[in-house]
């Protein structure tokens, strides 16, 4: 009845931040407060994104590469801009690190109260963004330790047992946000007409085992013959089915609803893989941890793994409970 929806309707991400924490203390606030510029950022870029086609210069690369010599999309450049905007002025992070910057963004005017540091990864998957299909961004916050007077963030090469929030934004049909800062997984729905991220799923819990395998075959001639062992294996046997999407964000968001496992293993010439840890995979496995599933790097957790350094690499296995252990399994077995 309509007295639901209204209550429903109100339940903005401030709000629902607020009431997790049961408190207004000033840590409940500033919470709060990042996550509200968080979905402002997302915003920003699901607007961009949905107009994309239509405006000069939203398109396409920029010519030039990032740190770890990919060619950078103007999307990606526009993006990274818009999370460290939504924080000028807001007392709030004193330091950004993202995909696109090799070393950590400051922001000196909010370095003496802002106490934390937002990780990202501005658009997740922009090889979908030229294509209209969908793409995400990635986030997660951890408490500044110590000064950083050198400005070389050592503090951030400690594991992901540090988060103390993080989440994606899916730029799907929809636009959603989903977020844990430690007590569940609960997502937002982005309702155009109100310009607020509604709450529309709360403490979602993975199927313990799912249907969905999510890999990109096409690496299948450079993966460890134990992986390939778990992927022949689940060509042999009924009930998986493939989906790749070729955005992390998307496969994993289909998997914390349905289940399943989505693997980016290293290869024999990289080992660690793809996937960064401090900004892709971390933030993943908090959220997979806080709705009963399970990351691994193969031989451990990822929140367990130190970074050596700020753009390190893991490689990914996630998803539900008994599918990322069946994966580990096989490694264990060659191993
Ligand atoms: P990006 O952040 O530079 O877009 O790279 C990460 C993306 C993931 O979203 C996706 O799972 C993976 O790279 C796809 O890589 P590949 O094309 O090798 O399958
Ligand atoms: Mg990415």
């Amino acid at each position: 009845d309509y007295e639901y929806a209204l209550d429903r309707d109100c339940t903005t991400l401030s709000r629902h931040v607020l009431q997790q924490l049961q408190s207004f203390s000033a840590d409940a606030q500033d919470l709060s407060a990042i996550m509200s510029r968080i979905a402002l950022a997302g915003k920003l870029i699901a607007r961009r994104l949905s107009r994309a086609d239509l405006m000069e210069g939203a398109l396409g690369f920029t010519g030039s590469e990032n740190v770890q010599g990919e060619s950078v999309k103007k999307m990606d450049i526009y993006a990274n801009e818009v999370f460290i905007s939504v924080f000028k002025q807001s007392g709030l992070v004193c330091r950004l690190a993202s995909e696109e910057m090799e070393k950590p963004y400051y922001i000196p005017e909010n370095c003496p109260v802002g106490r934390y540091t937002l990780l990202y990864d501005p658009i997740d998957g922009s090889s979908n963004v030229d294509i209209n299909i969908n793409v995400g961004s990635i986030f997660a916050v951890r408490q500044q330790e110590g000064d950083d007077l050198d400005g070389e963030a050592r503090d951030l090469l400690q594991n992901g047992r540090k988060l103390i929030a993080a989440g994606y934004i899916l730029y799907g049909p929809s636009t959603m946000l989903i977020y844990s800062i430690g007590k569940g997984v609960h997502a937002f729905t982005l309702d155009p007409s109100l310009g607020e991220f509604i709450l529309s799923s709360e403490n979602i819990q993975m199927p313990a085992h799912g249907p969905i395998y999510s890999a990109n075959e096409g690496n299948f001639w450079q993966w460890d013959e134990s992986i390939r062992d778990y992927i022949r294996y689940v060509h042999r046997h009924e009930g998986y089915t493939a989906r790749y999407s070729g955005a992390l964000v998307g496969d994993f968001h289909r998997i914390l609803f349905q289940g399943g496992v989505f693997l980016y293993p290293g290869t024999v010439k990289k080992p660690e893989g793809k996937l960064r840890l401090l900004y892709e995979t971390a933030p993943l496995a908090f959220l997979a941890e806080q709705a009963g599933g399970r990351a691994s790097t193969g031989t451990q957790d990822i929140l367990d793994a130190v970074p050596a350094k700020l753009h390190a690499r893991t490689p990914l296995i996630i998803g539900s409970k008994e599918d990322v252990a069946l994966v580990e399994s096989f490694i264990k077995e060659r191993s």
